[in-house]
């Protein structure tokens, strides 16, 4: 077991957005404390240079641990984060029902951040792939129709679905909404999302 002490965690600057915050939330909720490291992008391209050797991903999100090992990518991450944290389903037929899941707020969130860089697709998005992903969540989590987490009791990997960069319909989709306030509710997130600046507004990068 790898000892979660001396936390370094890196991400981009992006607020709530970006594919930084699930991992955040999954340490906040299991009470790991951690220095939260948010680059400017050419911090993160001088610590990409410095770890080539030691992490060939080179991406973020990424974790230092105390040992001076790196853990990185979103859902490795929570996947590396989850087992070392007791997180895990407990069959690998649930496993497998938090993978798709894993999958699928994977693709969401890709095609979220896509539109940091192409903010003009934003209605195409949110007429076309945005009610596709929603339908997806809101049939993944009324499957297990005892809700409101994914497998019913509670565990770490609905997080990812809980961050996804976009605002949901909360009456069209009712199982989303009994997990998201289930989530919310959560003893050690309570605080910290209450916190979430209120204005978020879309991340936009420029193309150069
Ligand atoms: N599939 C990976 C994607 C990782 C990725 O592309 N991260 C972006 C930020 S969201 C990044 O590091 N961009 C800067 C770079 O590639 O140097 C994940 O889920 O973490």
């Amino acid at each position: 077991m790898t000892v979660l002490t001396n936390l370094k965690y890196y991400y981009l600057n992006l607020g709530t957005q970006g594919r930084g915050e699930p991992s955040r939330l999954l340490l906040h909720d299991a009470n790991v404390s951690f220095e939260d490291n948010r680059l400017e992008f050419p911090e993160w391209m001088a610590l990409k240079s410095e770890l080539s050797k030691e992490y060939p991903a080179a991406a973020l999100p990424l974790l230092k641990t105390g040992d001076g090992e790196y853990y990185g990518l979103s859902g490795p991450l929570m996947r590396f984060l989850s087992h070392e944290l007791g997180y895990d389903a407990a069959g690998k037929k649930e496993t497998h029902f938090i993978d798709q899941i894993a999958d699928l707020s994977s693709d969401w969130l890709q095609d979220c951040i896509r539109l940091f860089f192409q903010p003009d697709q934003r209605d195409f998005h949110n007429k076309v792939f945005k009610p596709n992903h929603l339908g997806r969540m809101e049939s993944m989590y009324g499957y297990h129709a005892d809700g409101p987490y994914a497998l019913v009791s509670d565990t770490s990997k609905n997080i990812t679905t809980a961050t996804a960069t976009t605002t949901i319909d909360y009456k069209e989709n009712p199982n989303l909404s009994k997990f998201v306030q289930a989530f919310e509710d959560r003893k050690n997130l309570k605080e910290y999302i209450a916190a979430f600046p209120k204005d978020e507004q879309p991340i936009v990068i420029p193309l150069e």
